[in-house]
């Protein structure tokens, strides 16, 4: 390499090339000197805010270093990578993660105790990292984690949102949202100025023969933007390996603005194409599972595309390899269809700016692309115009037409005569306008399609991919139950609960093999272990009592059942069941008398979720709950027997509270709905029971921890489309207790019950799609029988250990090995022992 030191003098590098603090005095000598030098302060002026600051920054040169390491190491060693695209990924905070992930954060506590602050107040003043809507983005976040700690070389591609997912207020009962600009100080990108790409958009195709006689087929004119990269250390757990997350944020190609124009005195346009640019990466769309067919969010996906490729064919033709070799160096995974653009430009790199034939270009894309898909609701799968298409990216339409021709031919070739067959699996869809189907062409782009929990990837087999199973095989399509990281979900967010169970099973060897909690089923039934559990589970309690108590205003009492619905607002996640089983509770309370209400076992409702801002009937439900909180805890009949509370702005730091403090949590989609859910199982990992339905990741959850240890309720999946035809033609037995319910609402009880109307009308007159009534009667009683179970504290806590000791399955550490052995055909990088001892000390 031309950049590189002449070896005679490397002598002067090595001798002072940085190692990195080990000691507390090592780390508070480069916290201060982070302070004075880099922030410019002094210890007359060091508020929490510098702390942090200082302390990120010891943290980040110490990740620096092994990520340049790991880098060089994975470029000597020349093997597969991985590249995982994705337009979310939902970080969170990332010191105290990057401290759990050296091991050093002892040393770090000690060392800012000895600076005068509690390292907790220094970790909270932590921004978010906020670059997700939900599952989809998370989910991201836990597999960049476990592709670091298990050693593969892998790489995340997103966007470097200016703003990442809203602020949510509540103001009045009503949700509010507020920007949320992240980048003031963030310690955690590096700005690479010099990896830059030029991503063209518009323009028209030109199609000659050359000199030579050769066809050519070249994109021309239209508008470029550029691409430059900010990249993220991502630290493995006890491990030297640091990977890389590629964001890129975009900017006018003219640089700061146009001088041609600004000379002319065209101030305004000048600034004005600057800013154009720049909106590409400005703002997260934040709808989750939901397509509103945007230019701008499909100008999103092509620029993150094609810097991404742009980015990964350099690097791969840096080696001098053949072409033909690129999948056995290169596997693409994609996070959704969201990326599917990267299939046509892959195809456009290989044809028309490298010469391949289209069948020898084809074959490897194919070999390259991998396809996850995280939904069957219609209103997610994504579907872009052809105009639009066809204007922003010419060329690409006619390649997606092309892939369509080359597919459906060989479709006819096996199905002879089924025209039905033929439009029906077509990647264009003959409507007005016609629509580019992203999944379809994701399909046959990729060797493998996998979904995200057992049942859901059954129903996309047999629903809506039902064609291209016939076409392609069952091969094809596989299952990848998701996980999570036991790092960040059990480490991080409940240290008492993973020292506790260091304690029993011997080590923390468990953050790395999950399997190992089983040996905490041997202690289940042990007195003095069950104390301890319990007195964790209190302290969890307690903690989130003070954080209701700080933002809602209200006191909650910790020895009551914490019942808990975190998750984004959506009418299939069915929150308006949760609400409208605790309007009932209520009217049961109103109408006890003293002794029966003695009897009944003291609850704490809580909800948390973002709606998205343009989904009316969320935003309604958000607003149901909060009247009800208000109602329900100013009422001194009920007192502490129950309280509904609304916690603002949901968001990963604050999951890491909430969920080590629950006993129940309620994942009560309409079965079939929800295609796995990931919150289910960080619940259980912190020893919360759940409430679900027979839907996504629960019924695996229940396979592994036993019928016993989960509240399971409602319709089957299979039987949900009966339902809903039902549902037009009868509804004499429309549940009475339900409809009680609503009449309280009617009645004014909530404030002005038109502001609920179209809540109650969409179940009570147009057909109950998410199934609310046929659920209601066994959603309730299986809420009365946690309330008992719930009273016997001693069979509680045992069912609490089981569950915990039989979660080793979820992981993400199991999912990325599944994908690496199924998908990706990659093994993980060999990293010597010592750096794996030094990774662990
Ligand atoms: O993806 C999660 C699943 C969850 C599913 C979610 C999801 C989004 O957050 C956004 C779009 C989308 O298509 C799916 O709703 O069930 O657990 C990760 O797979």
């Amino acid at each position: 390499v031309e950049s590189s030191i002449p070896e005679h003098m490397r002598e002067a590098w090595r001798k002072f090339s940085a190692s990195g603090f080990k000691t507390t005095d090592e780390f508070e000598k480069e916290v201060v000197k982070h302070i004075e030098t880099t922030l410019a302060r002094s210890l007359f002026n060091c508020d929490e805010l510098a702390a942090y600051s200082g302390t990120a920054l010891a943290f980040r040169d110490r990740l620096v270093i092994d990520w340049n390491k790991t880098q060089q190491r994975q470029t000597f060693a020349d093997q597969k990578r991985i590249y995982y695209l994705s337009l979310e990924f939902l970080m969170g905070r990332a010191l105290d993660n990057a401290m759990l992930n050296v091991g050093l954060k002892n040393v770090a506590k000690d060392g800012l105790a000895d600076l005068g602050f509690r390292i907790e107040d220094v970790v909270n003043q932590e921004h978010d990292a906020a670059l997700g809507n939900g599952g989809l983005g998370r989910l991201a976040a836990c597999f960049l984690d476990s592709m670091a700690s298990l050693n593969y070389a892998a790489w995340g591609y997103g966007l470097r949102y200016r703003y990442g997912i809203f602020k949510q207020e509540i103001e009045n009962g009503y949700q509010v949202e507020i920007p949320d600009y992240w980048l003031d100080f963030n310690p955690w990108e590096f700005p690479r100025h010099d990896v830059t790409v030029d991503v063209q958009f518009y323009g028209w195709v030109n199609k000659y023969t050359d000199e030579n006689g050769k066809q050519v087929t070249s994109w021309q004119d239209g508008e470029v933007v550029v691409a430059t990269a900010y990249d993220v250390p991502v630290p493995g757990y006890g491990t030297p390996t640091v990977n890389n997350l590629r964001l890129w944020s975009s900017k006018a190609a003219s640089g700061e603005f146009d001088f041609a124009k600004f000379n002319a005195g065209e101030y305004e346009s000048a600034v004005g194409d600057q800013q154009r640019a720049e909106t590409i990466s400005a703002v997260l769309y934040p709808n989750d599972n939901l397509e509103r067919g945007k230019e701008l969010r499909l100008k999103q996906q092509y620029f993150w595309c094609a810097a991404s490729l742009y980015d990964i064919v350099r690097r791969f033709k840096k080696t001098k390899r053949k072409w033909s070799e690129f999948p056995d160096q290169v596997a693409i995974q994609l996070n959704d269809t969201h990326p599917t653009l990267a299939i046509v430009e892959l195809q456009r790199i290989l044809t028309d700016l490298e010469g391949l034939e289209w069948d020898v270009a084809w074959d490897i894309v194919g070999r390259t692309f991998g396809y996850t898909n995280h939904t069957v609701l219609p209103e997610a799968l994504e579907k872009w115009s052809v105009p639009l298409i066809q204007n922003l990216l010419p060329r690409h339409l006619q390649i997606i037409y092309d892939i369509n021709l080359f597919f459906l031919q060989q479709v006819e070739k096996r199905f002879p005569k089924d025209r039905e067959l033929l439009s029906r699996v077509s990647i264009i869809e003959e409507s007005q306008p016609k629509m580019v189907r992203m999944a379809y062409l994701a399909i046959v782009g990729s060797h493998k399609v996998n979904g995200v929990a057992e049942l859901h990837s059954d129903l996309i087999k047999t629903t809506i991919f039902k064609d291209f199973v016939r076409i392609y095989g069952p091969d094809k399509f596989g299952n990848v139950t998701n996980g999570i990281t036991p790092r960040r979900w059990l480490h991080q967010a409940n240290p008492r609960l993973s020292e506790l169970i260091a304690s029993k099973v011997g080590s923390y060897e468990f953050l790395k093999d999950l399997t190992l909690l089983n040996k905490l089923e041997a202690f289940a039934d042990d007195k003095e272990f069950k104390k301890e559990w319990a007195e964790i589970k209190y302290a969890n309690k307690v903690r989130l009592a003070q954080h209701i108590q700080k933002s809602t205003g209200v006191s909650v009492n910790p020895k009551a059942l914490f019942d808990v619905q975190v998750k984004r607002i959506h009418e299939y996640k069915r929150q308006q069941l949760n609400i409208f089983g605790l309007i009932h509770r209520y009217l049961a309370i109103k109408g006890m008398s003293p002794e029966e209400r003695k009897k009944l076992a003291p609850r704490v409702s809580i909800f948390g979720g973002k709606a998205a801002p343009g989904y009316w009937m969320a935003k309604t439900i958000i607003h149901l709950v909060n009247k009800v909180g208000e109602v329900v805890n100013n009422d001194k009949d009920v007192g502490d027997l129950l309280k509904v509370i609304f916690l603002e702005d949901y968001n990963v730091s604050k999951a890491e509270i909430i969920v080590p403090a629950s006993d129940i949590s309620e994942h009560i989609s309409t079965a079939g709905t929800e295609a796995s859910g990931t919150s289910n199982m960080k619940f259980v990992l912190n020893g919360g029971l759940i409430i679900g339905t027979l839907d996504g990741a629960n019924i695996e959850i229940t396979r592994e921890v036993g019928e016993d240890n989960v509240y399971l309720f409602g319709t089957l999946s299979e039987d949900v489309e009966d339902l809903r035809h039902k549902h037009f033609y009868s509804k004499t037995d429309f549940n009475p207790e339900l409809k009680k319910v609503f009449d309280f609402i009617k009645s004014g009880a909530f404030g002005d019950q038109s502001a609920f109307s179209a809540l109650i009308n969409g179940i009570v007159d147009h057909g109950d799609y998410y199934l609310v009534g046929d659920d209601f009667d066994s959603y309730c009683k299986t809420q009365d029988l946690i309330d008992e179970d719930y009273k016997d504290q001693d069979a509680w806590v045992t069912k609490s250990i089981q569950v915990v000791s039989r979660m080793g399955y979820f992981t993400s550490d199991r999912c990325i090995n599944e994908y690496a052995d199924t998908i990706w055909n990659i093994e993980p990088l060999q990293v010597k022992e010592e750096d794996e001892v030094r990774a662990r000390t």
